[in-house]
């Protein structure tokens, strides 16, 4: 980093650090989690490749909703950004029937108060896309709330704001990468607002952390779809017997090989870039 940053927050695989008061510098690691555990062993890139996925949905979704990418750094894994008043609301967009929504549907029918048809299966692609917003858990899993307690969180017409441009993105992303042939059976954004109180899309968007990507030509609903990107690290994990508490377990070479491959095809695939391009100069992803 070149200017003194002070650091000012930590997810699982990232790190949040203050440029100045209006702005914030967001670096993606190479670290990976598997069923809630980071692993001991890095993912040589993914870092990088998840910041370069991020710079290119915010570049071609800025028309639907503006986002708070200032700039990409050359190490290709930090990204300049606006500093916004966060909102308290995790917008989750859903298109398949997965996860806590599956689980949901299976015990109730109804998902964040979505009525959903009877019948369906594990990962079936829904009706139509859902906004099924969550709050922040400081630990653990958000949790699923429904329309009224969303609009309590935010306000009734910031809340139908929010809805229309998730839905939007979602949209948008999900024919892209399907037409690529990567599914992204769901999603989740966080928004803020600026000084102005415009709404605007901020953390990562559309990356492997923050969504669900499945191979399209692998997609059998019915039973849980194999992830794009983590697949092979989860099969090794489940070979060996692990118990899925910390510490996870190393990783042998060759699944670290084909994990990164697989996060370097996801890129080259979703932005039809080549991974040295963007090595080369991470701002090719923002023309
Ligand atoms: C912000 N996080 C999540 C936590 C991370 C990321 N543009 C912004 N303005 C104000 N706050 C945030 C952002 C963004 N993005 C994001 N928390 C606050 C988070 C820890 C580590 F890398």
């Amino acid at each position: 980093m070149s200017e003194a940053a002070v650091h000012v927050g930590s997810g699982k695989v990232r790190e949040l650090f203050e440029l100045d008061s209006e702005r914030l510098l967001l670096v993606a690691s190479d670290r990976i989690s598997t069923f809630d555990v980071v692993l001991p062993t890095e993912i040589p890139d993914k870092g990088r490749v998840l910041t370069g996925l991020s710079g290119f949905w915010f570049t071609r979704t800025r028309e639907i909703v503006p986002n708070h990418l200032l700039a990409l750094r050359s190490d290709g894994r930090s990204t300049e950004c606006r500093r916004l008043e966060m909102l308290p609301l995790e917008c989750v967009v859903r298109g398949y029937l997965a996860g806590s929504g599956w689980k949901d549907y299976q015990a109730t029918g109804v998902v964040c108060g979505h009525e959903l048809p009877e019948g369906l299966q594990e990962s079936d692609k829904l009706p139509e896309p859902l906004f099924t917003p969550s709050t922040k858990a400081l630990e653990g899993h958000d949790q699923n709330i429904d329309r009224a307690q969303a609009e309590e969180l935010v306000g009734k017409e910031r809340y139908e704001e929010v809805e229309r441009a998730s839905l939007e993105l979602y949209r948008f992303a999900s024919e892209h990468a399907a037409a690529r042939g990567i599914l992204i059976a769901d999603t989740k954004f966080e928004l803020g607002i600026d000084p102005d109180g415009k709404l605007v899309l901020a953390d990562e968007a559309f990356t492997p952390d923050s969504s669900r990507f499945w191979p399209a030509d692998e997609y059998e609903p019915g039973k849980p779809q194999p992830s794009f990107d983590k697949q092979f690290a989860r099969d090794y994990c489940e070979s060996i017997g692990w118990d899925k508490n910390y510490p996870g377990p190393e990783l042998p070479e060759d699944i670290v090989a084909g994990t990164r491959a697989r996060y370097v095809e996801a890129f080259e695939r979703l932005t039809e870039i080549a991974f040295e391009d963007y090595l080369a100069d991470p701002e090719v992803v923002l023309t």
